[in-house]
């Protein structure tokens, strides 16, 4: 290669140095105890260096697969990221990727629009031109000299690149240097979603988890190509997002003292969900903002008393009941609330949708209830957002152009089956299926168990498009895995419940079904858990997998 050419890697590489140290891991921050990188000496008894991955081991499952075990690619200190020239979205994700293999390597991996030839790249390039992609499939192709990622859209780029980092040997996710070959098994991976979204909910209100705590969490889920963040943003127990036309929501109830035994306080201001808006969509997942009502709502009268009937703030509340509480169906004064509140958060919100809750309204009249959705739901629409709540909205017609998301454990739902007739989209979570809050077995020490215990294998053990009579494929929008915060503390309490279930259910919202198989994802997930050791991630070591 031309001396100028390498001078210029050489040169790139050496000016992207300094970016090894900007980059604050939000989860070492968000740990009670930041999980510093610890150096190799003191990490213990080295273990051997695991097997490299082959081609097929990844989690979720890609479309297909065709090895071609002669074409080994290897990462090495010379090794280019090269991006789409003239996509700023295509150079982010070389960076992002950049930024996720240089800890590890200790390579530059200069992220440049173009490599000179004969120096081995990693390629993320756009104009795929392939329909079965769409806007997040890629095609992955592995050669000696290079690894290369199409897609249609650099969401596809993104998907691609977390592929190509459980490709790599799993030292690849170590804080600190591992000195060892990366390999990258030859051949090519064809892979798209099967269903458009693919969630993961965290409960704000019962317990506030910090910026840095949803933000480490947006990097865990963005691995298995989960695409929406829900954040349950009200409740009973507390409000957390600031709404400029009703600050005493988070005056009086965001701050201490409010939360499940109190142990919850906190509120995002309008400064912090921008930010972790701006942060998801790096990782491309969207952020769904949801305010609970008609019912959950005691902190949002416990500020303001005329959003009451009959005007006496009740009690701030630190219990785990539900179900008790509910707006003034027939006030004006609750629809002003209800649209300043909605017009807040869908300018806040770049995303399309706004979830408006609606579950558990067990002190609302039924009559009453619809009326408050039939009022409410258009307008979402208003403020160009679209509705989605929970299966509950769906006894309101207003409910034919908005999402319903699935909680109920039953098979059949009359109701949902009806609205999905008049062309509501589902959001399949059943309770006893999706909720990350249940306990794996009684002697779980965190969460719930009303609707199940939920095992690695129930989580995986279903399929969304025939879990519900009537609610069939093309009803389906996708699957979100609620995580409820009566019982949560830390981040180390959310990973716990959420992994290693929670690639259960992206796997259920990415894959093909033809690929759902028990055997073949226990053991891709037996060969991630080394990876979750290496990240500081606290799993659950479930028995019903063997772990690498
Ligand atoms: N049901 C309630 C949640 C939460 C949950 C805990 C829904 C839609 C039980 N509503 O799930 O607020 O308390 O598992």
């Amino acid at each position: 290669m031309a001396k100028s050419a390498l001078s210029r890697v050489l040169t790139a590489a050496a000016a992207s140095l300094p970016l090894l140290a900007a980059q604050a891991a939000p989860a070492a921050a968000a740990r009670a105890t930041p999980a510093a990188a610890v150096p190799i000496a003191q990490r213990g008894p080295a273990t051997a260096p695991a097997a490299s991955p082959a081609l097929s081991d990844v989690l979720p499952a890609p479309v297909q697969v065709s090895p071609d075990a002669g074409a080994t690619f290897r990462l090495g200190p010379l090794t280019v990221i090269r991006t789409q020239p003239g996509s700023p979205a295509a150079r982010a994700v070389g960076d992002q990727l950049a930024r996720d293999l240089r800890p590890a390597t200790g390579y530059p991996l200069p992220v440049l629009p173009v490599a000179a030839r004969r120096v081995p790249s990693i390629s993320l390039l756009l104009g795929a031109n392939d329909s079965r992609l769409g806007s997040e499939g890629y095609r992955l192709s592995v050669t000696r000299s290079a690894v290369t990622i199409r897609a249609n859209n650099p969401a596809g780029l993104f998907a691609g690149s977390q592929t190509l980092r459980q490709l790599l040997p799993v030292d690849i996710d170590s804080p600190a240097v591992v000195r060892r070959s990366w390999t990258v098994p030859g051949g090519s991976i064809l892979d798209y979603p099967r269903f458009a979204y693919r969630g993961a909910m965290l409960d704000e209100a019962r317990h506030f988890h910090t910026p840095d705590e949803i933000k480490a969490y947006v990097d865990e889920i963005s691995r298995f190509k989960v695409n929406h963040l829900h954040l349950h943003l009200s409740d009973d127990q507390g409000w957390r997002i600031q709404i400029d036309s009703w600050p005493k929501l988070t005056a009086v109830s965001g701050g201490a003292g409010t939360g499940v035994d109190g142990e919850g306080p906190g509120f995002l201001t309008k400064a912090q969900y921008k930010d972790i808006v701006a942060y998801a969509a790096k990782r491309y997942v969207t952020i769904v903002p949801e305010i609970d009502m008609p019912g959950h709502v005691n902190a949002a009268q416990v500020a303001y008393p005329e959003l009451t009937c009959d005007g006496v703030a009740p009690p701030p509340r630190t219990d785990t009941e539900v179900g008790y509480s509910s707006l003034c169906i027939g006030s004006e004064t609750t629809y002003r609330f209800v649209e300043d509140v909605i017009r807040e958060l869908a300018a806040m919100t770049p995303g399309p949708y706004l979830h408006i809750g609606g579950d558990e309204a067990h002190a609302t009249p039924e009559a009453d209830y619809v009326a408050f959705q039939q009022r409410v739901l258009p307008l979402v629409a208003e403020y160009g957002k679209t509705a989605y709540g929970w299966n509950e909205i769906t006894k309101a017609p207003a409910s034919a152009t908005a999402v319903a998301q699935y909680w109920d454990t039953a098979t059949t739902n009359p109701t949902v089956a009806a609205a999905v007739t008049r062309g509501t989209k589902v959001v399949m979570s059943p309770a006893n299926k999706a909720y990350l809050d249940m306990k794996y077995d009684p002697s779980t020490p965190l969460g719930l168990d009303w609707a199940a215990y939920i095992e690695v294998r129930d989580a995986y053990g279903w399929d969304p498009a025939t879990r519900v009579t009537g609610v069939g494929e093309n009803a389906i929008l996708g699957v979100e895995a609620p995580l409820w915060s009566e019982t949560l503390r830390s981040l180390d309490d959310i990973e716990f419940m959420a992994f290693p279930r929670l690639p259960a259910i992206a796997e259920l919202g990415w894959s093909p079904a033809s690929t759902h198989d028990w055997a073949s994802f226990s053991a891709r997930l037996g060969a991630y858990g080394p990876r979750w050791t290496l990240q500081g991630v606290n799993f659950y070591p479930s028995p019903q997998i063997n772990w690498g």
